[in-house]
């Protein structure tokens, strides 16, 4: 066993019709069922908010979705309440195919941090686990796929690569909520990382 199919965050709030839709969301589904059927190892990734988390606008006074603000750990997008422990909003979409999954892992339910590293929270110090799983299973090599490519992905991407791992980002499997040019700025990081974007 050497290689991980990691699917980040394809739960309905990240798609058409969800709190904090993703342009496209749902149309990488079919394709992303089909890879997990063959893949060796599969970790689904969940997006997993206490209600009022510190990463919504809702909780800050005066802030307005997608406006950005300074904390502990450094700037913060805020985003429209989603994916709220428990809600339907954070529940998979349906169409995902949950059976392949070998571990599910929930990231976010830290009220003071936001997470969008399968990896580390937003501090880049609090461990979320997954490393460890990862290592306990001899996988070296990782493909990320999901949503969104400028968030999520991409901070579990640059965590990968900076951890050792081998890191392939399937672009045609992940879709970008593209704020201020982030989709863009994301891949080049990516690249300069190391990470195989082909
Ligand atoms: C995500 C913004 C806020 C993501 C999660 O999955 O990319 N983006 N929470
Ligand atoms: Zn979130």
């Amino acid at each position: 066993m050497t290689h991980a199919l990691i699917v980040i965050d394809v739960q309905n709030d990240f798609c058409p019709g969800g709190a904090l839709a993703v342009p496209e969301g749902d149309a990488i589904i079919a394709d992303i069922n089909s890879l997990m059927q063959r893949a060796e190892a599969v970790v689904l990734t969940q997006d997993w908010h206490p209600p009022g988390h510190s990463s919504f606008a809702s909780s800050h006074v005066d802030k307005a979705p997608y406006s950005m603000i300074e904390m502990a750990y450094g700037p913060q997008v805020l985003w429209p309440d989603h994916c709220i422990q428990g809600s339907n909003g954070a529940a998979f979409h349906p169409d995902l195919d949950q059976s392949c999954a070998d571990i599910i892992l929930r990231k976010g339910y830290n009220p003071a941090i936001d997470s969008y590293s399968a990896f580390f929270e937003n501090d880049h110090t609090t461990p979320t686990g997954l490393e460890g799983y990862l290592r306990s299973r001899d996988i070296t090599r990782v493909t990320i796929v999901g949503l969104a490519l400028d968030f999520c992905v991409n901070f579990s991407a640059l965590d990968a690569a900076r951890l050792g791992f081998d890191v392939k980002v399937r672009q045609d499997l992940c879709r970008a909520i593209n704020l201020e040019g982030s989709r863009d700025a994301a891949v080049a990081a990516m690249m300069s990382a190391g990470v195989d974007l082909s």
